[in-house]
């Protein structure tokens, strides 16, 4: 099966990348997007989203050709849906999952599909949602047939196949990682690979599509289990004054024990999302993976806590200074190191509760962004070395690479490290 005209639907972190990587394989890309502003930009040869080299991937597509955007879906025979699948808003919304976006994408497909076609869902879902959407095809079109009513026969393939791309590496990921592929028949994965292997060097490896959704949902749920435990130990270990960073680089000689890294929260639109997908299909089953969740999802609040208290501290010691006098300097603001996207940051969340603290000043060094956001008040955006001379109290938020060093505190200087980068204990001998 060849593809010479594939359409992406939704032209977000995912579905751009992957538009623009196909397109590079000289595929005619026909990416479509309800954003009218984001469409005119890809046109333009630029992008409006923030991701290593893909502005250079998708100028040199669109200049070539090979990548067009628009707004309203066009023939193709193969479809990418890249839509956002967030949770339910409202007094029913308890982090149920949203796939309104789904419905209307696959709805907007539908007039322009024609036997022989195949459709890919990847957005990040719960178990069903590839059933539900060909469900909705099949609603659409009564006159084509589909695989959960006609198996290997049917007109139109469907299939769902999760990606697993880290943001900051999505252009090399999108070609090396492997590939997990679900089918709602063989013949479906089949043309699956067909189209992924225009990129994808890594292996495409077959399965149904129900276990394919869980499969993404495992895999992020695996890794907010495993901070959950780093932040757990992160705080019994503040109680018994023990290093926790100390600690953990001890027990991960061990050959079989690989504990993660503890930190400020967990943040980004995917660990802190998609265990919610798990816990409410299956809440009664689902514990651990809730707990995780829940003890991920403190730990900003305690991080606060450990602020609050080295205020006090800074003010017993110091009987003149006030609260007003206290300078404090947020180092980090995204949700993890090396990028400057600042989507469910809990260092953000943190600097945030900070600035309403009723501090004198509060000092933010983030050298990947140009502006503060909005919701921190009364905060300056600074460089490390002003920060570093002027504020009393110090909060490593994000282990960016420009903050690796020494920090050298000076007199009575206060340190809140929530990444071990700084803190003399963690530090490795
Ligand atoms: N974090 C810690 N401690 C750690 C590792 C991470 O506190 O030891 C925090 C980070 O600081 C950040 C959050 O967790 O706030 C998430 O960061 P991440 O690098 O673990 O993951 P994401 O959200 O950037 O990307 C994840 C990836 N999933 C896995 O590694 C299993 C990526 O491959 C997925 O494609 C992506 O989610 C997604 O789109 O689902």
């Amino acid at each position: 099966m060849t593809f010479k005209t594939v359409s992406v639907i939704g032209l977000g972190y995912i579905g751009l990348p992957t538009a623009a990587v196909l397109a590079s394989r000289k595929v005619k890309v026909i990416g479509v997007d309800v954003n009218q502003k984001a469409v005119d930009i890809i046109n333009s040869g630029q992008i409006h989203i923030v991701e290593p080299d893909l502005d250079i991937v998708v100028h040199a597509a669109v200049t070539e050709g090979y990548l067009r955007a628009t707004t309203r879906p066009e023939p193709a025979e193969a479809f990418l849906i890249a839509v956002p699948t967030p949770f339910k808003t409202g007094p029913t919304g308890d982090h149920e999952p949203d796939l309104s976006y789904i419905e209307t994408a696959s709805r907007s497909i539908a007039p322009v599909l024609k036997k022989g076609d195949l459709v890919i869902l990847e957005s990040t879902s719960p178990v069903g949602a590839t059933e539900q959407m060909a469900a909705w095809l099949s609603d659409a079109r009564p006159d084509l047939t589909f695989p959960q009513t006609h198996g290997g026969e049917s007109d139109i393939r469907v299939a769902y196949c999760p990606e697993r791309v880290l943001p900051g590496q999505v252009l090399r990921e999108l070609v090396q990682n492997d590939r997990v592929i679900g089918g709602i028949t063989t013949k479906c994965s089949e043309a699956a690979i067909a189209l992924y292997k225009i990129f994808v060097l890594g292996a495409c490896i077959t399965t149904n599509a129900r276990t394919a959704e869980m499969c993404k949902l495992t895999e992020n749920s695996y890794r907010d289990v495993n901070i959950a435990f780093a932040n757990e130990l992160s705080l019994i270990c503040d109680k018994q004054d023990i290093s926790v960073w100390e600690l953990i680089r001890l027990a991960n000689l061990h050959p079989r024990v690989n504990i993660l890294q503890p930190g400020p929260g967990v943040g980004g639109h995917c660990i802190a999302v998609d265990p919610w997908f798990i816990v409410s299909a299956c809440p009664k089953e689902a514990r651990l993976i809730k707990i995780a969740r829940e003890v991920n999802d403190y730990k900003p609040e305690w991080v606060v806590e450990k602020v609050q208290a080295a205020i006090s501290k800074l003010l017993q010691a110091n009987h003149l200074m006030r609260l007003k006098d206290v300078s404090v300097a947020c180092f980090g603001l995204t949700f993890k190191a090396n990028i400057d996207d600042l989507r469910e940051s809990p260092a953000l969340a943190i600097a945030e509760k900070i600035s309403k603290l009723g501090i004198g000043e509060l000092l933010v060094v983030e050298p990947h962004i140009s502006s503060l956001p909005a919701v921190i008040e009364n905060a300056e955006l600074v460089t490390a070395e002003y920060a570093r001379k002027r504020a009393n109290i110090l909060i490593l938020l994000v282990d960016h690479k420009d903050f690796v060093g020494n920090v050298n505190l000076k007199a009575q200087q206060l340190l809140v490290d929530t990444r071990g980068i700084w803190d003399k204990s963690a530090v490795a001998a």
